[in-house]
């Protein structure tokens, strides 16, 4: 896959390196063709080159717009050398293959930033320097191409290291690139029209979804809002289909991700599970018999801020939980599938959201998540991290009973959904006080028992769902204090990542208060 550099076009923009560049192959014996000035700059340089003009028998015309856009160029790019039939058309046309092209574009994005004078950025629009980059882009079999003066000196290294010859593997590379810039150069382009033309979210444009629908307003009236969708085909991610109910509002999507990412957690193979989402946050989760029974517990732990909520299912909707879930205010009902007796119970609310996914999304599957910044947009690994039974490390002398240890992992799964610092107590496979969002951890642990007191007092109960409960926190307990405010409000045993510098106090603490403590390893912030 050793490709003999003997041809490079260069057709340049930003002039830096270039002269450099152009020196060291020419040294190499390599020919050297350019565009106008690109050429002019090479020949001032001392160094013998051919304008393009001269190459394919046509002068640059039209103001410059039509430089390289011809079969010559173009042929001498795509071709296939080793394809007989191309070998043969080359010969007949008298074309001849380019084994590097130097290229960088007009600069859009400068002028853009410099000017808003209209025909001056149009014209900054570049065409013929995109199309000589995918070309070479699209041929890496056989042409390397270089969008990035940082690139030039990778370049030298590699033909010095392969007897003035190019690997398949580095210009893979240069090509990825290539495509990444011509993409990032038209998503600048388009984002530009898109201003023009009054396209009231155009920044969106750039991160490169195709717009699903335009939103009545985001998180507030007074911001506008759409629904970009990225077209991801990968294993795990599942999109859903509106069945039924009121248009969609930005924070209804955004809550029903979040309700539908936290259930799906739930294998429904082993369990029927229930969540229950406010404000991208868990009032209740719980596992049960059936998708009735799971209901019933995730709404007995928040009844109160139930109300407006999201229910999120994993499993088919049946007709006995729809009958209950209508009976409280709720926004949006998701679920793989519903029956036909389901779906008519919904649809005599017919303001209410019904959305089936078909399926339930991987919490495993790697993805990607996003969110803007001044300046930009910090990209992350979805947390796909899930802790089983093999990962916890017992710390305390005691050590969890079996009922103890399934609620622990099942409390910490569910903080994995709950925003930082988040404190979930769970018993019997639901949760029964969970503190969000605080920036105390022992603010959540004192909202977590306050929420237990208040669900036990809704339900006519005599004591808190705290007694004989776990409690998870998806970050380390600083201090002992968290933990011993759980183990006050009647908690029997711990989980938590660990990784305190004073995770000897901690422990020591939960020693003396007889409580069980399990370390994950893993942290789950959610901000
Ligand atoms: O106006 S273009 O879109 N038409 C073309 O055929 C063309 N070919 C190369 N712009 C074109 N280019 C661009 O010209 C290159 O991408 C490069 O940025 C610039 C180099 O032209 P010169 O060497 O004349 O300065």
């Amino acid at each position: 896959d050793l490709v003999p550099l003997t041809r490079a076009l260069f057709s340049v923009s930003d002039s830096r390196g270039m002269i450099d560049l152009a020196r060291a192959l020419d040294a190499r014996g390599v020919l050297l063709f350019a565009t106008g000035s690109t050429a002019k700059a090479i020949a001032a340089a001392g160094m013998p080159v051919t304008n393009v003009a001269d190459l394919i028998g046509f002068p640059e015309i039209l103001g410059g717009r039509v430089k390289t856009l011809h079969p010559k160029i173009h042929g001498g790019l795509l071709g296939i050398r080793n394809d007989p039939v191309h070998a043969a058309e080359m010969e007949e046309h008298g074309i001849e293959p380019f084994d590097l092209v130097v290229c960088n574009l007009y600069p859009f994005e400068a002028t853009v930033a410099a000017t808003d004078d209209y025909a001056t950025i149009v014209e900054n629009i570049d065409i013929g320097g995109p199309a000589m980059t995918r070309a070479s882009a699209k041929n890496h079999g056989f042409v390397s191409v270089l969008v990035d003066p940082d690139d030039y000196d990778a370049l030298l290294a590699e033909i010095e290291a392969h007897g003035g010859a190019t690997t398949l593997a580095a210009r893979k590379r240069w090509a990825a690139k290539a495509f990444a810039r011509t993409a990032a150069y038209d998503a600048a382009v388009s984002g530009w029209f898109a201003g023009q033309v009054g396209d009231t979210t155009p920044k969106w444009r750039s991160l490169g979804g195709t717009l699903r629908e335009a939103l009545r307003y985001g998180e507030n009236p007074h911001q506008s809002a759409a629904f970009y969708a990225t077209g991801e085909k990968r294993p795990g991610v599942v999109t859903a289909r509106q069945v039924q109910g009121k248009q969609l509002s930005y924070n209804n999507i955004n809550d029903t991700d979040a309700a539908y990412e936290l259930v799906a957690e739930f294998d429904p193979a082993v369990t029927p599970a229930v969540a229950i989402i406010k404000h991208a946050n868990p009032c209740g989760v719980a596992t049960g018999a059936s998708l009735l029974e799971a209901y019933r517990l995730a709404l007995r732990c928040d009844p109160v801020s139930a109300f407006g909520g999201i229910v999120a299912l994993n499993g088919t909707l049946d007709a006995e939980a729809a009958r209950e879930i209508v009976e409280v205010f709720t926004e949006v009902i998701i679920a793989p599938d519903a029956t036909d007796e389901a779906i008519a119970i919904v649809a005599a609310k017919k303001n209410l959201r019904l959305l089936l996914a078909g399926g339930l999304p991987d919490p495993a599957a790697p993805g990607l998540s996003i969110r803007t910044v001044a300046g930009g947009f910090l990209a992350q690994d979805r947390d796909a991290g899930r802790v089983a039974l093999g990962d916890v490390r017992v710390v305390t002398k005691r050590a969890p009973s079996e009922a103890e240890m399934a609620d622990l992992l099942f409390a910490f799964r569910v903080a994995k959904h709950v925003k930082s610092n988040a404190i979930v107590y769970a018993k019997g496979g639901t949760t029964v006080g969970i503190g969000a969002g605080q920036m105390s951890r022992v603010d959540s642990s004192t909202i977590a028992a306050k929420k237990a007191a208040e669900a036990a007092r809704a339900a006519g109960l005599a004591e808190s769902l705290a007694i004989g409960s776990v409690v998870a926190s998806d970050a380390f307990f600083p201090f002992a204090d968290g933990l011993l405010a759980a183990a006050e409000a009647g908690a029997t045993a711990i989980i938590q990542p660990g990784g305190s510098i004073r995770d000897e106090d901690v422990i020591a603490a939960a020693d003396s208060a007889g409580l069980a403590m399990v370390f994950t390893g893993m942290r789950h912030f959610r901000h």
